[in-house]
C-alpha cells in the first residue's frame, strides 16, 4: 500500500536554489518537487506540498508559527499517513520540541528536516535529508507507521526531536542528541532502533492540539561571576512565570546565601525554576552535591537530562494548559513525550 505524505515547507536554507540567470539564491518551488527530483516517483509514497506563507528564516520563528503548524497538521491529519516539515535549522529543535508537546495523542510520523546548504546548490545536503525524511514518514510495519512521533532527520540519523539541539553552524551533521540514541541510522539501509521509538499507548485516539502556549519564560545560564543585582533583576522581570536554569555539571550552582535567597524569593512568588545542565551530555542529579541539594531545598525542580529547547517549550505548553500549580509541577516532574529519562 502506498503511503501519502504531506510536506509542509516553512522556510530556511533548504528551500533555496541558485537562479540560473542572476546567480542569486531564490526560493525553490517545492510544488515542482517531482520535476526537480524525478527519482522520488520510485518511493512508495504519494506526495503533496503545502508552502506556508510567508516562508521565513527560522530565526524569525515565534510560538504563533507553532500554533499555525499544529493546526495545519490537525486539519490534514486524516488525509495523510505522515508529515515532513521542512524548516530552517537554526531553531528547528525548538519548533520540533514544541510540536512534540502540542500534538497530543499523535500516532503518525511528523519528521522535521532541513539543510545546511541550499537544495539548489550542487553539493547540497538537502536532497538526501528530504528524500530520506519522506521515506521515514511513509515507513510502515504491520500496518502501522514505524515512527509515530515527532522526529528530526539530519545527516543519516533520525532523532527524537525533543532530544535534539543544533550544535554546528558549519558541519553537515549539525544536530546532536546527547542523551538519547538515534531512532534510526541510515546507511545502505535504514536501520530502525525499534526499542527506542516511542510507544503510543493512545493509538487510535483522536489527535488533539494544544494551541495555548504560555509566555513569561526566561533562560538563565549560570557562570562564575554572575552578579547579584543582575540575577535579582532577571528574577523580578514583570510577567515572569518560569525560569530554565542552566546550571553547572550535574545540576550544581553556587551555595552563597544571596544566590539561594534570590532564587527562593522568586519561587515563593510563584515562579517555577527548572534545573537543567549546561553540559550537552549527562543529567541533573540534585542529590549528588551540597550545591545541588541547596537548590532542591529551595524548591527548584529537576529537569533531568532535558535540552534547553525541550525545557523551554515544555514550560510554554504545560503553563499554557492553565492547570493549578501542583498539577503543572506534576507534568514537569514526568516525561510526557520521552523528553527526558528519569
Ligand atoms: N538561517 C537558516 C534558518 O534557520 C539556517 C538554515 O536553515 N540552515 O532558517
Amino acid at each position: 500500500m502506498r503511503s501519502s505524505i504531506l510536506i509542509i515547507y516553512t522556510g530556511g536554507t533548504i528551500g533555496m536554489k541558485t537562479d540560473a540567470a542572476t546567480g542569486a539564491l531564490v526560493p525553490f518551488d517545492f510544488s515542482g518537487i517531482y520535476d526537480e527530483f524525478p527519482s522520488l516517483k520510485r518511493l512508495n509514497v504519494d506526495i503533496e506540498v503545502l508552502t506556508m506563507s510567508p516562508v521565513i528564516d527560522s530565526s524569525n520563528v515565534a510560538p504563533a508559527n507553532w500554533v499555525t503548524l499544529t493546526e495545519l497538521i490537525r486539519d490534514n491529519y486524516d488525509r495523510y499517513d505522515g508529515f515532513v516539515v521542512l524548516h530552517g535549522t537554526d531553531t528547528m529543535s525548538y519548533t520540533a520540541s514544541a510540536l512534540s508537546f502540542m500534538l497530543e495523542n499523535l500516532s503518525k510520523p511528523v519528521v522535521f528536516t532541513g539543510s545546511q546548504i541550499p537544495i539548489g546548490v550542487l553539493r547540497t545536503d538537502g536532497r538526501e535529508n528530504l528524500i530520506t525524511a519522506i521515506e521515514i514518514a511513509g515507513a510502515r510495519r504491520g500496518g502501522r507507521p514505524v515512527v509515530p512521533e515527532v522526529s528530526l532527520y539530519f545527516q543519516n540519523r533520525l532523532f527524537r526531536a525533543n532530544r535534539t539541539t543544533k550544535r554546528s553552524a558549519e558541519a553537515l551533521s549539525a544536530f546532536r542528541s546527547y542523551n538519547y540514541p538515534p531512532l534510526a541510522e541510515v546507511g545502505v539501509n535504514i536501520a530502525y532502533n525499534y526499542p527506542a521509538i516511542l510507544r503510543t499507548e493512545t493509538f487510535g485516539e483522536p489527535l488533539r492540539v494544544a494551541t495555548r502556549l504560555a509566555d513569561g519564560i526566561e533562560v538563565i545560564k549560570l557562570f562564575p561571576g554572575l552578579d547579584e543585582q543582575i540575577l535579582r533583576a532577571m528574577l523580578s522581570a514583570p510577567g515572569l512565570r518560569a525560569v530554565v536554569l542552566e546550571t553547572f555539571g550535574a545540576g550544581n550552582a553556587p551555595t552563597s546565601e544571596w544566590f539561594i535567597r534570590t532564587l527562593q524569593e522568586a519561587i515563593d512568588r510563584g515562579v517555577i525554576v527548572l534545573n537543567i545542565t549546561q553540559c550537552g551530555g549527562g543529567r541533573v542529579s540534585m542529590e549528588l552535591y551540597e550545591t545541588g541539594l541547596r537548590l532542591q531545598k529551595a524548591g527548584v525542580l529537576c529537569g533531568y537530562d532535558m535540552t534547553t529547547e525541550a525545557a523551554v517549550t515544555k514550560l510554554m505548553y504545560t503553563l499554557g494548559l492553565g492547570l493549578p500549580r501542583q498539577q503543572t509541577e506534576e507534568l514537569l516532574r514526568r516525561p510526557l513525550r520521552g523528553e527526558f529519562t528519569v
